[in-house]
C-alpha cells in the first residue's frame, strides 16, 4: 500500500472538528471562567468523573445536521474531516459496545453522529477520519491524565487500558463506519516504542489503506504533525500537517471571539501548501450541534478564494 498516502497528499486542506461533552460548559464551570482550551475543562478545573459524567444527561444536539457540516467543509475546499470520536475526557461520540459512556447509550440524543457523518461524507466525496485519544483518558483509572479521581499510580496498568479499551474501540471505528481515511492519535506521552508500533500496525491490520498520524508516537506515524498554527521556515523532506484553530480554542468556548480573519487563513493556507504541507483547520461546534457562524463565514471566504484561484 505504497500509495495509501496519495489522497492525503492531494487533499492539502481538511476540517478538524472538536465536539463532545466539553462543548456544553463551553469554558465555564460553576459560574467561573476556566482558562485554556475548552476540551481541557475537566482537567483544568479538576472536575470529578461523578460530576463531569452528568453532562451526558444534558447532551442533546438537536440542531446537528451531518449534511450541513459536510457542505461547510466542501464549500471551503476541504477534502477530509477529522472528528473527535473520543477525546481526553473519555466520552465516546459514537455508539461503542466497549464503554456505555457514549453518545447513544448515555445521552437523550440517542443518535450516532459518526454514522450520519460517514454517510454524508461518502456522498460528498470527503474522507472521514477519526481523532482518538489513545493515551489520555480521564474516565479510566488505567489511562494517563486523571490524578484527581485516581491519585495512586501504583494501581494503574496502562497496557491493560490499551488492550481492553483502545484496541477494541479502534476495531469498532474501523469496522462499522466504512473506509476511514486516517486515525488521528494525540499526546503519546507514556507510549513506548512497541506500544506505538503495535497500535499503528493494528490500524493497518483492520484497514490497510488507513493512515496513522505522527502522534501515535515514537515515529510510527505515516506523516509528521506540527503543533497549533506552527509552520516550518522551509519545506520539509517528509509529509507533514499543521493543525490549527480559528480562534484560541479547539472545542467551543462561549467567550472566545478571537476569530482569525479570512485573509489570515488564506495567507497561512498558501504558505503551508507552498511548503508542501497540509492544513487541518479546526471548528468547534456548540452543544446544540451548530458550527459557530463566524467560523462558517471565514471558511466560506476561503472557499471562494480557492475557487477563483483554481480557475486562474
Ligand atoms: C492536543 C490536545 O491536547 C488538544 O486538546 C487538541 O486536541 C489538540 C489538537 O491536540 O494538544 C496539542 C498537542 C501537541 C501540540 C499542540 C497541542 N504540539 O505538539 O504542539
Amino acid at each position: 500500500h505504497a500509495n495509501k498516502m496519495a489522497w492525503w497528499r492531494e487533499a492539502k486542506f481538511g476540517m478538524f472538528i472538536h465536539w463532545g461533552l466539553y462543548s456544553i460548559p463551553a469554558g465555564q464551570w460553576k459560574g467561573k471562567e476556566i482558562p485554556g482550551i475548552g476540551e481541557w475543562i475537566m482537567k483544568r478545573a479538576q472536575i470529578p468523573i461523578a460530576e463531569y459524567e452528568q453532562l451526558a444527561a444534558q447532551f442533546n444536539p438537536v440542531k446537528f445536521n451531518a449534511r450541513e457540516w459536510a457542505e461547510v467543509a466542501k464549500n471551503a475546499g476541504m477534502k477530509y474531516i477529522v472528528i473527535t470520536a473520543k477525546h481526553h475526557d473519555g466520552f465516546c461520540m459514537y455508539h461503542s459496545k466497549v464503554s456505555k459512556y457514549n453518545i447513544v447509550d448515555a445521552t437523550p440524543f440517542g443518535r450516532d453522529p459518526m454514522k450520519e457523518l460517514a454517510e454524508e461524507c461518502a456522498k460528498a466525496g470527503l474522507k472521514l477520519c477519526f481523532y482518538y485519544s489513545q493515551t489520555q483518558d480521564w474516565y479510566e483509572k488505567d489511562a494517563v491524565g486523571n490524578n484527581w479521581d485516581y491519585p495512586d499510580d501504583a494501581e494503574k496498568d496502562f497496557d491493560r487500558y490499551l488492550q481492553e479499551k483502545v484496541k477494541p474501540q479502534l476495531k469498532e471505528l474501523l469496522t462499522q463506519y466504512g473506509p476511514v481515511g486516517l486515525i488521528w492519535f494525540d499526546t503519546p506521552m507514556t507510549m513506548t516504542e512497541s506500544q506505538s508500533q503495535d497500535l499503528a500496525e493494528y490500524v493497518t491490520s483492520l484497514q490497510p489503506d488507513c493512515i496513522v498520524n505522527g502522534r501515535v508516537g515514537n515515529g510510527h506515524g505515516d506523516y509528521v504533525c506540527l503543533g497549533d498554527n506552527e509552520t516550518p521556515a522551509t519545506a520539509l523532506h517528509a509529509d507533514w500537517e499543521t493543525c490549527a484553530t480559528l480562534n484560541h480554542t479547539w472545542a467551543f468556548k462561549k467567550n472566545d471571539h478571537h476569530w482569525k480573519s479570512p485573509d489570515t487563513i488564506i495567507r497561512l493556507l498558501s504558505d503551508i501548501i507552498g511548503k508542501g504541507g497540509t492544513y487541518l483547520l479546526n471548528v468547534g461546534p456548540t452543544a446544540e450541534g451548530v458550527i459557530p457562524e463566524p467560523s462558517v463565514n471565514v471558511l466560506n471566504e476561503v472557499g471562494r478564494w480557492l475557487a477563483v484561484n483554481e480557475e486562474a
